[in-house]
């Protein structure tokens, strides 16, 4: 243990504590901004600087640990002024444009300049052009950029992809894509992480809110919008709504005021996935002299996007099953166009996602399989849909529970877990059981595979079939596993990756809290919503069976293959 003083305070903590968590520990408050736990460690910024008796310069709190009889003065005149100066010259490379800025209200750098009383700024600015792709769904914009490099380090720590680099030099110091390539050219997975881990309005989704505007404003269209299953543990973050009150019935009836003419659940697809994945898996079981291991999930376009772009001698191995997101798009303007008896160019189908890759996925070319344009038209990120609903003026904690419309509405406790990393596996697991045995197992009982851990592995029999399954999150994760599959030294029968770490709950698009995971709290949600409803198994959806019944005939059917299949080389 280790004996200091801060600001005064005498206190004792276990050796190798840096002087940050010291100060947490005491209860004493150091701002940060560039610093991110275990990932950005760099004290770039400067803004967590203290003093520290007997030492001529500053240090930075972030990246320092502490040392026995150390003094430490995180408030004095000193640290002050030059905290100060430190955010001023950030500022003076910042647009600081905030009442047009995605992140006002949720800014680091806003806030710190607003803590210690910045009303000026003493040093004139030299802001870098931006020349950014806006169509493409992940924007930066050089003029909000800090430097402080979180998007470097999560891309390469986490997600192993190396996207972003320090570019130019002296005082053109800036970060943009790694080796002097486009956006479009390089692997970005789409992913998002980058955003959520940026303190500022540097990185974001492209902002699709206006089509969705004037789709609703068309008389001719009609807006059919899904709700993806992990926005539901997330949406209400952005309000301070406590996590039992933001319930996805509330989020429907936010939905219908804003004046959306069908509001559907995405796990009604998830379950339709469970049943055409499950089929798929089950086949190339039966017929698995013929066929290569494991077979992979392929409902994360993140994931799929990486496959493509790391492993495309692998890509074969996907489930040629399309993403809930996408069979919906295909069901809604095919089944249930037919439903409403209305030509299905009439619908307009949007889909509200925790994700920016799936603002990729709908406009992929071959995503039109209902032949009335692209399946799903528009997709919104969970923080475009709280946008929209601060932009209605509709007070979020005012709203009643509404139920979704029928029958789409209609989501199984499996579907509800897409959202956790492992809950594809497990939901598939599920049903598998019944599609072998005839009879349900326990819902719980593939829960081995729940968890936050990136690299999870599990065994389970079959029906006298020994199944080895293994589920990852975060593509750092993937890479390994990958690379473990390619080597030879873990064989599996099916796997499911997720780009995001803990899979959708912790996704691109989802509310961001700077320097707080929330995907571990927001999972727990989904798995408490399973627990409690009645229907646990994806073929016990009875709206599910009924589109079978009068429409798909069958999973894997002919009519089935073309909505709710894929080529991925395509
Ligand atoms: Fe997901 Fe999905 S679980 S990828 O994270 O499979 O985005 O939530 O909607 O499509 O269902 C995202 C979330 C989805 C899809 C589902 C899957
Ligand atoms: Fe999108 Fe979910 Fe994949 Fe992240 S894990 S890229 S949120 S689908």
């Amino acid at each position: 243990m280790v004996n200091l003083t801060i600001n005064g305070k005498q206190i004792r903590v276990k050796e190798g504590t840096t002087i940050l968590d010291a100060a947490a520990s005491a209860g004493i408050f150091i701002p940060t901004l560039c610093y991110l736990k275990d990932i950005n460690e760099i004290g770039a910024c400067r803004v967590c600087v203290v003093e520290v008796e007997g030492c001529a310069k500053l240090v930075t709190a972030c990246n320092n640990k502490v040392w026995e009889g150390m003094d430490i003065r995180t408030n004095s005149p000193k640290v002050r002024e030059s905290r100060r100066n430190n955010v001023e010259l950030i500022l003076s490379q910042h647009d600081c444009q905030c009442a047009t800025c995605v992140r006002s209200g949720n800014c680091s750098l806003q806030t710190i300049a607003n803590d210690l009383g910045i009303l000026e700024l003493p040093f004139e600015k030299k802001l870098p052009k931006s020349n950014w792709p806006m169509d493409f769904p992940l924007i930066r914009d050089a003029k909000k950029c800090i430097k402080c490099m979180r998007c470097v380090q999560v891309c390469d720590k986490i997600q192993g992809l190396n996207i972003w680099d320090v570019a130019g030099t002296g005082s053109r110091t800036t970060v943009d894509v790694s080796r002097n390539r486009k956006i479009q050219e390089s692997d970005c997975a789409l992913c998002g992480q980058c955003i959520t881990h940026c303190p500022v309005g540097a990185l974001r989704e492209r902002d699709d809110v206006q089509k969705v505007l004037d789709a609703l404003a068309d008389p001719e269209k009609i807006t059919v919008v899904q709700v993806a299953p992990a926005v539901r543990a997330a949406w209400g973050e952005a309000f301070g709504l406590p996590r039992k009150f933001a319930t996805v019935k509330r989020l429907v009836s936010a939905l219908r005021q804003i004046g959306f003419n069908y509001i559907f659940d995405t796990n009604f697809s998830a379950d339709l996935t469970i049943m055409e994945e499950g089929s798929e898996f089950l086949e190339k079981v039966k017929n698995k002299e013929n066929e290569t291991f494991p077979m992979f999930t392929s409902c994360c376009p993140g994931w799929v996007r990486f496959m493509k772009s790391q492993y495309p001698g692998m890509v074969d191995q996907l489930s040629s099953a399309k993403s809930p997101q996408q069979m919906f798009g295909a069901v809604a303007k095919s089944y249930y166009a037919k439903l409403l008896d209305v030509d299905p160019s009439r619908i307009y189908s949007i889909s509200i996602m925790p994700c920016v890759a799936k603002k990729h996925e709908c406009a992929i070319p071959v995503m039109n399989d209902a032949g009335a344009g692209p399946d799903v038209d528009v997709v919104l990120t969970t923080r475009e849909v709280d946008r929209l609903i601060r932009a209605e003026h509709i007070i979020p904690s005012d709203l009643e529970e509404e139920e979704f419309d029928m029958p789409l509405g209609t989501g199984s406790g499996a579907g509800v877990i897409f959202g956790a990393t492992g809950g594809v596996m497990e939901a598939a697991l599920r049903s598998a059981y019944y599609l072998v045995t005839g009879r349900n197992p326990d819902p719980d009982s593939f829960s081995k595979v729940r968890g936050m851990d990136g690299w999870k592995e599990a065994e389970f029999n079959l029906a006298g079939q020994n199944l080895k399954v293994a589920v990852a999150s975060g593509l750092s994760n993937t890479r390994k596993l990958m690379e473990a599959i390619r080597k030879g030294e873990v064989q599996y029968h099916f796997v499911e990756i997720m780009a995001c770490p803990g899979g959708c709950a912790g996704g691109g698009g989802q509310p961001i809290k700077d320097g707080e995971e929330q995907a571990e709290a927001r999972c727990e949600v989904l798995y408490g919503l399973d627990k409690v409803n009645n229907l646990r198994f994806s073929h016990e959806n009875p709206s599910v069976q009924k589109c079978y019944q009068d429409y798909l005939e069958a999973p894997l059917s002919h009519l089935s293959h073309k909505l709710l299949h894929t080529d991925h080389h395509a």
